[in-house]
């Protein structure tokens, strides 16, 4: 039998440096906490009984969350064993004050909890889940999230929920929302207010995507540009909607159309005045012949300071993904999200977030020009998500 003393910043972490040295046969003596004289910060010092008679050591390592984590050895899963036999060893020695003992033990039954939780937490990855986490996992599937990503959040929801399996609804939906907000990203609209400069937006997309409903809806939402002075653009090859006209005439945004591709920059030029110029591009098939070509040279007359791309929530995510991939060339800035009523599977917006790594500048939330729009933010989002799931 030896003595020997390892530290750590905490007890775990102490104990956890021991057993990597000396297997999981060592037997603690003692703990305290000294002070670290480099740092001048706490540490803690353990000391622990080591047979070294036969010269083997048993490999050990710590048990840890991963993602996808190993199946448990039976090495490690006698880990909890160990602490029992620790803590009646302790009880057995008795040592010298109660004070001790009972710290010992306290720190001890810490940190045995803590490891049966990480235990348990692999164990769940082949147990089924607890029916409120299955329930939930189901819910979230008939919204959209793709079968992994629901899996995933349900799962690290359940390894990190305090109340572990018996965690109701409503607390799996909070840690979810603390999930779920690490996915999203927002446009911070303040960056389409200031500065003195004029700024340029140029909105970009499928066909049908709502291109024009959301300029008009940017054009007039008072939190985002209804307060400046606006012009927009229209390069629709037959000609202004009557939506559009109908909105210049109500909205007294004024409304411009480019006939011909040579007279963009003069249009601009006559525009220099306004505070903001968005220019809505046509809608174009993004696989016809010279189609980035295209939109490079639009996007070379016109030098945006912002492009925002038009993706309608209700196309099939493939189709839409397609259709992404040629956009993205232009290195949009933002995204503009249409036709989230028209969606079921709001859930395609997470796989949406993750894909193409854009700013949510607004959704659009039906046809209706001055209602059916919502500001980037969460709440938006949560409410249509966990509607009907606790
Ligand atoms: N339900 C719904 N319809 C929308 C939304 N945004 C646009 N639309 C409709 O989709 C159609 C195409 O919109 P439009 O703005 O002309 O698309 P563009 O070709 O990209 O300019 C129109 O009938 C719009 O009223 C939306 O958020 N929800
Ligand atoms: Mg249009």
């Amino acid at each position: 039998m030896k003595v020997k003393y390892y530290t750590g910043s905490s007890l775990a972490e102490a104990i956890t440096k021991a057993k990597q040295e000396h297997g999981s046969d060592i037997i603690l003596l003692d703990s305290k906490e000294i002070d670290d004289t480099l740092n001048g910060q706490k540490i803690v010092q353990v000391s622990i009984s080591v047979d070294e008679g036969n010269g083997k050591v048993k490999a050990w390592n710590p048990p840890s969350v991963k993602k996808n984590p190993k199946q448990l050895k039976a090495s490690e899963v006698e880990t909890k064993e160990d602490f029992n036999s620790v803590i009646a060893n302790i009880l057995s020695r008795k040592p010298k004050t109660l004070e001790q003992e009972k710290k010992i033990l306290d720190e001890l039954a810490e940190l045995k909890e803590q490891i049966n939780k990480l235990q348990q937490a692999n164990f769940n990855e082949q147990l089924p889940l607890p029916q409120n986490y299955q329930q939930i996992l189901v819910g979230l599937q008939e919204k959209g999230f793709p079968r992994k990503m629901a899996e995933d959040l349900v799962k690290r929801v359940y390894q990190l929920s305090p109340k572990g399996p018996k965690a109701s609804k409503r607390e799996i939906i909070y840690g979810l929302k603390k999930e779920l907000r690490e996915k999203m990203r927002f446009f911070d609209l303040s960056a389409l207010k200031s500065s003195d400069k004029q700024k340029v937006i140029m909105v970009v997309g499928p066909t049908g995507s709502g291109k024009t409903t959301m300029t008009m809806k940017l054009a007039a939402h008072p939190k985002i540009l209804a307060n400046r002075e606006v012009a927009i653009i229209s390069t629709d090859p037959y000609g202004p909607s009557e939506a559009l006209k109908a909105f210049s005439k109500m909205s007294g945004v004024t409304v411009i159309e480019k006939k011909r591709n040579d007279e963009l920059s003069a249009l601009l030029q006559k525009l220099k005045d306004y505070e903001t110029v968005i220019v809505d591009v046509a809608g174009n098939s993004p696989f016809a012949p010279n189609f980035v070509k295209k939109m490079e040279e639009y996007q070379k007359i016109v030098n945006p300071d912002e492009i925002f791309f038009v993706a309608a929530l209700n196309t099939d995510l493939d189709d839409l993904f397609s259709a992404a991939s040629v956009y993205m060339l232009l290195k949009p800035t933002g995204l503009l999200l249409t036709k989230m009523d028209e969606s079921m599977r709001i859930g395609k917006f997470f796989t949406l977030m993750e894909e193409l790594e854009l700013p949510v500048v607004a959704f659009g939330d039906g046809k209706r020009i001055f209602i059916d729009i919502a500001l980037p933010e969460e709440s938006y989002i949560f409410e249509k998500v966990f509607e009907g799931l606790a």
